[in-house]
């Protein structure tokens, strides 16, 4: 499928997709606007927001979708973000949980750095990379009807699932609260993987 030229908006498909969300899924956001438009659209204690370093919001949500194979779980991520560890595809292809959604907002820019322009902005096309990786199931998204029609997709239907989204350059409006140990106790809880100790290991 060929590249979109329509953008979309972050903060507004974050708000879709939060809505849409009825099994207490996993959301496992990247730094910078990811997390904060996903913070914006509501919080919730399924919600994990990565701070600090790039590239970890599919790793972190491939664990958690083998560790809870019945539980969805949906990754956030940015273009910057996924350029820098593309390595991770191809885990994700090879180990294939078939309960992981993927969802690259690609603005063709590190924007939070000072809009420097990424890969993408060019010559690399991140569903094809996907695809090459072995993530058969990756589409562009053409609109907003599109987005929430692949994300209604049930687990039966296989692998995991990877959306990329040709997005504008609209940063997120709030920030994310910068408490990892909060954001750690909170999301454990949220899965169900804590007692809720203040600050249990
Ligand atoms: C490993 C690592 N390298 C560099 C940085 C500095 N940095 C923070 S955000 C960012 C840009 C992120 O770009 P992208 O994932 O596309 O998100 P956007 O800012 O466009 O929303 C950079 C380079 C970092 N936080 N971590």
């Amino acid at each position: 499928m060929t590249m979109p030229t329509q953008r979309l908006n972050r903060a507004d498909l974050s708000k879709r997709l939060v809505a849409k969300l009825k099994h207490d899924e996993a959301v496992v956001a990247g730094i910078g606007n990811t997390n904060w438009d996903l913070y914006g659209a509501g919080h919730r204690p399924q919600n994990f927001y990565m701070l600090g370093s790039m590239g970890l919001a599919c790793p972190i949500a491939m664990g958690v979708a083998l560790a809870q194979p019945e539980r969805g779980v949906i990754a956030l991520e940015g273009d910057g973000s996924i350029l820098m560890s593309l390595g991770c595809l191809a885990t994700i292809g090879k180990v294939a949980p078939r309960n992981l959604t993927i969802v690259i907002w690609d603005n063709g820019i590190y924007q939070i750095t000072g809009k420097q322009a990424t890969a993408t902005a060019g010559t690399t096309d991140i569903v094809a990379v996907a695809k090459g990786a072995g993530i058969a199931n990756s589409h562009w998204v053409r609109d907003e009807d599109h987005f929430e029609k692949l994300m209604d997709r049930r687990f039966d239907e296989g692998g995991p699932m990877l959306l990329a989204v040709k997005i504008d350059d609209k940063p997120g409006p709030v920030q994310t609260p910068r408490d990892p140990s909060l954001i750690r106790i909170r999301f454990m809880q949220g899965l169900g993987t804590s007692r809720g100790g203040a600050l249990d290991a």
